[in-house]
């Protein structure tokens, strides 16, 4: 099913960058010890959970008449000093335990209800020394081992300094072990690691499918002028899949920006994913193995050229091949500038009128929708809930599939019925 015939083996960390490896292209793409092309991999290739293809591959939408909804955001940690949340996750099993990720590199352990957290990880000298950005570096992604019971491991995504990188930064997926004291190691053997064209679109999500492979967005590491995101044997731009075991990967989906975040929907096991554009579109996908997502070709459902972004006559994608948004909405609407934050397809059971529909946030406008389809089948968006500007950085999912939104200010905001 993966189009794209390439896999990538990245044996170990110490080895990710050689020094007669100067060639930008080289460097940039792959920074990996041995490349595979040609063949799929064993025990990579497929649709998520084999045999267990996605039993529902419409648009998912609440029954029909859509019940309305009055929602409300409360804060679930209102006694933790958390500083920009970007992450959190509840171990498999264990319903009164988070794991919450702040960008500046620390992962605390807390409880239902705690005032204090546990500071269980630190790499601020790994994630702080990152470079120019701020904003779009530090620790970006967590996620947790599915088989929590026998593998207490999580898997982060972080930036760190690279002297071989045009931006300087790099970006790296690693496994962190819970050791016996409770707390994590450092990272050792990153299992990717990417050299950034540029500082910003740099990706940031690891997150664990249905079918127990690790799914990574990598973003493309600038505003598409490059054009990376289009190199058909490049990492930028793309969803990689990973099996932890062999350590062996393929591109699962590619042609995104910045597939900063996206889920799965644990009944259909669709992957929905929000994809940030540069001008003038922001946009919503419904990920399907080998698909390309026309980044930098298309921004939303138009055509994009890096040297005119804002043309407002680009037309219509004609690029052949590429799978348009489910939803794509313009900055304009907004009254300018917009960053979607993706979420996930509400499968909670304490707001009745919310099951089935995908909610996303702006990171700039600060809105959180839902999507909601008319009688025609058209797509569209509804306002469910608006929080401040500059603050939505991630939505999160508890082990009951309540959701939150995750903010910059350092609140990590339940949402309720109200
Ligand atoms: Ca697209």
């Amino acid at each position: 099913m993966i189009k794209r015939g390439v896999s990538v083996v990245w044996e170990s960390a110490g080895v990710v960058v050689d020094a007669a490896m100067s060639s930008y292209d080289v460097v940039m793409l792959m920074v990996c010890v041995s490349l595979v092309v040609g063949s799929a991999l064993a025990g990579c290739n497929g649709d998520p959970g084999d045999g267990e293809a996605p039993r529902d591959l419409t648009l998912v939408q609440p029954a029909a008449p859509r019940a309305p909804v009055r929602l409300a955001l409360v804060d679930a940690f209102p006694a933790l000093p958390i500083a920009r949340p970007i992450m959190m996750r509840q171990p498999p099993g264990d319903r009164s335990t988070f794991y919450i990720a702040e960008q500046s590199g620390k992962i605390y352990r807390a409880h239902t209800h705690a005032s204090q957290a546990e500071l269980v990880l630190d790499l601020s000298q790994h994630a702080a020394d990152a470079g120019a950005s701020e904003d779009v570096t530090g620790l970006l992604g967590m996620d947790l081992s599915p088989r929590w019971r026998h593998d207490r491991s999580a898997y982060i995504y972080y930036t760190s300094s690279s002297s071989s990188a045009p931006s300087g930064i790099r970006v790296n997926v690693a496994r962190i072990a819970l050791r016996g004291d409770g707390k994590f190691e450092q990272p050792q053997r990153p299992l990717v690691a990417v050299d950034m064209p540029g500082a910003q679109s740099l990706g940031g999500h690891t997150l664990f499918g249905p079918d127990g492979q690790l799914y990574v967005g990598i973003g493309d590491g600038g505003q598409g002028e490059s054009g990376a995101a289009r190199d058909p044997r490049g990492l930028l731009g793309t969803i990689v899949r990973i099996d932890v075991d062999s350590r062996m990967s393929e591109v699962y989906a590619q042609g995104f920006r910045n597939p900063w975040r996206f889920s799965f929907d644990r009944v259909t096991r669709t992957l929905w994913l929000g994809d940030p554009g540069v001008a003038r579109y922001e946009e919503i996908d419904r990920v399907l193995p080998g698909g390309n997502y026309g980044w930098s070709a298309c921004e939303g459902a138009h055509r994009f050229d890096p040297k005119n972004p804002n043309d407002p006559n680009s037309g219509l994608c004609a690029e052949p091949d590429v799978v348009s948004p489910v939803l794509a909405y313009t900055h304009e609407e907004l009254g300018g500038g917009a960053a979607i934050i993706g979420g996930f397809v509400y499968r909670g059971s304490a707001i009745a009128g919310l099951v089935g529909s995908y909610i996303f946030g702006d990171f700039v406008h600060g809105t959180i929708w839902r999507l909601v389809t008319d009688g025609a089948g058209k797509v569209g968006k509804e306002i469910i809930l608006q929080t401040g500007e500059n603050v939505i950085a991630s939505f999160s999912e508890d082990l009951d599939g309540e959701l939150y939104a995750l903010q910059l200010d350092g609140r990590i905001l339940q949402i309720v019925a109200r």
